[in-house]
């Protein structure tokens, strides 16, 4: 294998060298990935969007420094977040995303043949971006079953008189426009939203790293739903690489409900999810639970 100083020039090579991406957290610890090139980088009006092209995870799309998808592990994240509700629900007909403008979660909602979706995303150029960077993530925007809103999610629920079966927060982190999304206002909303037996997911950031916001996400959802339980999944280019979701119902315990039969009945295949790991990823570490219990961390 030659050494990149044969086959290259000495400015390209300073590049190929040089071109890194790091992403940190409170300043203390960061994921550090090599870049080959920046693909695209552009300000929306509401933040930063980069698209990086790097030699480990591929394509990433980052907004405001933050990586929220790279074409490598994006599949952990996606499908754990459409696919754990979609099967412990019995039979979701009506789904709703807010946020995801990347389009990998309404990729993975539209693969369940019997769903209809709305997806209501604040920034519209999150999706061109995608659809122009991102072709085997954003792949679903046209499917005649969903339904693409540009609209701030907050307020589309606030007034929307329409319920779902499931309803799934593909939010970026809590700061900034995706803040409200993870507070009691908008939760309460979800829940008046939702059919009897639905089901609400929200991306809950990462229990190493977020312990409080872990905590107060959990706190705000036990005050409003019967029923809230954490799952977890290892995604390695968030941070810590180990991330949480919140699954919520009046009435579905995810994995006592959970009918395994229906995996196979839908034909699908996964990368990552399947029926083990639906019960499986309940199954929380024991720095997460006191006496056996999940305290919400
Ligand atoms: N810190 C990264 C949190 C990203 C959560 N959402 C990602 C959106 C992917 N569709």
């Amino acid at each position: 294998m030659p050494s990149p100083s044969e086959r290259i020039s000495e400015s390209s090579m300073t590049d190929l060298w040089n071109l890194w991406f790091t992403e940190l957290h409170r300043r203390r610890v960061g994921l550090t990935i090599k870049i080959k090139q920046l693909l695209y980088t552009a300000k929306s009006p509401y933040q930063r969007i980069d698209v990086l092209d790097s030699y480990e995870f591929g394509r990433m799309l980052v907004l405001y420094g933050s990586i929220m998808v790279t074409e490598k592990d994006e599949f952990v994240y996606h499908e754990m977040l459409a696919h754990v509700p979609l099967f412990a629900h019995p039979n979701p007909k009506r789904v709703l995303i807010i946020g995801g403008g990347d389009g990998g979660t309404l990729r993975e909602v539209m693969r369940h043949k019997s769903v209809r979706a709305t997806m209501v995303e604040i920034d519209e150029m999150v999706v061109q971006t995608s659809q122009k960077y991102l072709p085997s993530i954003g792949t679903a925007f046209k499917n005649p079953r969903a339904q693409v809103l540009f609209e701030d999610g907050e307020r589309y629920l606030a007034t929307c008189k329409e319920k779902f079966d499931v309803i799934l927060v593909d939010a970026s982190d809590p700061v900034g426009p995706a803040e409200v999304l993870f507070q009691k206002p908008f939760h309460k909303n979800v829940a008046r939203c939702l059919n009897p037996g639905g089901i609400f997911v929200t991306q809950s950031e990462s229990p190493f790293f977020h312990q409080k916001t872990v905590q107060g996400i959990q706190r705000n959802l036990r005050e409003i739903f019967p029923m809230v339980r954490l799952y977890t999944a290892n995604i390695p280019t968030y941070p810590s690489g180990f991330w949480s979701f919140s699954l919520c119902s009046d009435k579905v315990d995810p994995v006592a409900h959970f009918k395994e039969s229906r995996v196979k009945k839908s034909g699908l295949t996964f990368k990552y999810y399947n029926a083990a790991l639906h019960r499986g990823c309940f199954a929380l570490p024991s720095f997460m639970l006191e006496d056996g219990e999940d305290i919400g961390l």
